[in-house]
């Protein structure tokens, strides 16, 4: 840590604000360059505390830039995790308003919902597979709250990972029975096909950003709970959306979710 408490809280405040006001801010590291990792996942804990506080309910974990498509289009290379609360849900077919967000994108996920505990270090795709309850197919819209989407690892961390809003489908799928490599994955905005993915694009298979997810949490000397909604990363790049936008992720075997912008 290079940051002192008050700094960790200060930063979290002027982040969720950022959020809650939907106005954009210049990314953190420009006024503190030498934060660090741990800096910056405190941040995002700290944001966290505050929605808990105010009587908000956790809603699930997120990996992000797990697939080659998100690290290119980020410019960036390492996997990080941030978390979801129940304000950010959505079901399939509902809208999302869109001034509430400063500049969202949509992508389309693959997401595990776990009935066992996960714990690492060492956690691997076999342990997933064996505490997973079920698969879902979900989007997730980021909206980074710095200017043009610009920011660098530690910036984006501590902005809780672009976290914005999420939609879960209902189609339950069998982790063990499907393919999760092979599962091809469509978006499409208004009718149009605008990215095209399968799972494998996910760290080798989706299962495996859930293991990385468990080994990061372990060397805080945290766990994946049982019963955790997991979203594991974009399969595709993520699409910017607009006021009328309708959009339709449909994922081989596990059905379609869509939302509508308004
Ligand atoms: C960071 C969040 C990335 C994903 O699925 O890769 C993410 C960002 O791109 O703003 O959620
Ligand atoms: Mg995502």
């Amino acid at each position: 840590m290079t940051l002192d408490d008050k700094t960790v809280e200060q930063l979290a405040a002027h982040l969720e604000q950022a959020e809650l006001d939907a106005q954009d801010v210049v990314k953190i590291t420009d006024a503190h360059p030498d934060m660090d990792f741990e800096d910056a996942y405190a941040i995002q804990y700290a944001i966290r505390k505050a929605k808990t506080g105010r009587g908000q309910k956790f809603a699930g974990l997120k990996m992000g830039l797990t697939s080659r498509a998100k690290m290119t289009q980020m410019g960036v290379d390492t996997p990080i995790f941030g978390f979801l609360m129940d304000y950010m849900a959505r079901g399939d077919g509902e809208e999302i308003r869109i001034d509430e967000l400063i500049h969202p994108k949509i992508e389309p996920e693959i997401a595990f919902v776990t009935k066992a505990d996960l714990r690492g270090p060492g956690c691997h795709i076999g342990d997933v597979l064996v505490a997973t309850d079920f698969v879902l197919p979900s989007m997730e819209v980021i909206d980074s709250r710095y200017r043009d989407f610009k920011f660098d690892l530690k910036s984006v961390i501590a902005d809780n990972t672009s976290s914005s809003r999420f939609v879960a489908g209902g189609h339950a799928g069998d982790a063990r029975a499907l393919d999760l490599r092979t599962l091809g994955v469509v978006l499409e905005k208004n009718g149009e096909v605008v990215a095209t993915g399968a799972g494998a694009a996910v760290l080798g298979h989706p299962a495996n950003s859930v293991a990385m997810l468990a080994n990061m949490l372990g060397a805080r000397g945290e766990h994946i709970p049982a019963g955790t909604y997991i979203m594991t990363g974009a399969v595709t790049e993520a699409v910017a959306v607009a006021k009328g936008d309708c959009v339709t992720a449909r994922f081989q075997g596990l059905g379609s979710v869509s939302v509508r912008f308004v």
